[in-house]
């Protein structure tokens, strides 16, 4: 591992520089990314700021996400890739032939990271990797503009439910009120951010919260969405976002699940749990995440899906 003022220091080297996140990109991999970006081309660098599923519709809002480019990577030789909020390179997968010769700085918060870059820096006990970005853009000696704040806001204030989850420390609210001084409004990214909802996105949950089943015990509340539901609400894969939480939010519930048919038929599966370490069931399954928040693919038909997690779940709560 290495430390910020080494990769400040290796940065500062760079003419180019590739930045981007993990595919199904959230709030903190968008709002880092655009950080990160305009804080080096201040530095002089020639940037790329790059999502691989594009920018969701609620962060378009921000300054800076018309420069990012989607879904074809323009170029493949860089001075540099910085990769943010990724945990492994498979959620890099559709770019990572084409990125894996150039020198990789890896920087993120998830535990389950597999150091995948030339130059590494995790911090697990950071809330969102926009916290890492806040304290490397403080070693660049990058002045914090309000276009960068804004950026950060949202970045710090997606990982931690606005400012509500157990990951949120001291710190959090330190550089929280830093982006407040340099002219961060809450009370108008909140709303955007959190209450929000395209229709297809209500008509969504709406399909979600027909499938709810709870065990027996009360333990384990999941939901299925299929193909058909998605085609016929018209949703896009980011009106998904916080869906889950319906299952998790149950009183008495540990984990709430969430399986989903992707298009190629495999099927996508989601865990949020109120103290159950969910990152170790997807790890099972070949996937990752956080200690409440972890997900995983599976192979199978959604009948063998829900049969397999449900079995593995239920072996996790009775410990
Ligand atoms: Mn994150």
């Amino acid at each position: 591992m290495n430390s910020l003022q080494e990769i400040a220091e290796f940065l500062q080297t760079c003419h180019s520089v590739l930045v981007t996140a993990h595919l199904s990109p959230d709030g903190d991999s968008i709002g880092s990314t655009i950080a990160m970006g305009l804080a080096l081309e201040r530095l002089g660098c020639k940037v790329t700021m790059f999502s691989i599923d594009g920018v969701p519709e609620r962060f378009r809002f921000l300054s800076g996400s018309e420069k990012i480019v989607e879904h074809t990577l323009p170029e493949t030789v860089y001075d540099c890739v910085l990769v943010l909020d990724c945990a492994d390179h498979f959620r890099l997968l559709p770019i990572w032939e084409q990125i894996k010769d150039n020198r990789i700085i890896n920087i993120d918060h998830h535990s389950t990271n597999e150091l995948f870059g030339d130059l590494n820096y995790v911090d697990h006990k950071a809330a969102a990797t926009g916290e890492l970005a806040f304290a490397l853009l403080e070693e660049l000696k990058v002045p914090l503009d309000f276009t960068i704040a804004e950026s950060l806001y949202v970045a710090i204030s997606s990982d931690t439910g606005s400012f509500k989850f157990e990951n949120t420390t001291t710190q959090t609210h330190i550089i929280a009120s830093k982006l407040l001084a340099a002219g961060v409004n809450p009370g108008l990214i909140t709303p955007k951010l959190f209450d929000l909802r395209s229709t297809a996105a209500l008509m969504l949950l709406k399909k979600a919260l027909c499938s709810l089943k709870i065990s027996a015990d009360g333990k384990m509340a999941w939901m299925v969405l299929t193909q058909a539901d998605m085609q016929e609400t018209a949703a896009k894969e980011e009106d998904l976002d916080g869906l889950i939480n319906y299952a998790k939010n149950i009183e008495g519930v540990e984990v709430g699940i969430l399986f989903r048919e992707q298009k190629d038929g495999t099927i996508r599966i989601g865990f949020r749990s109120q103290n159950i370490d969910v990152s170790k069931i997807a790890s099972k399954f070949g996937g990752g995440g956080h200690l409440r928040a972890s997900g995983c693919s599976l192979s199978s038909s959604l009948e063998e899906a829900t049969e397999i997690i449900l079995t593995a779940v239920r072996e996790e709560i009775s410990g």
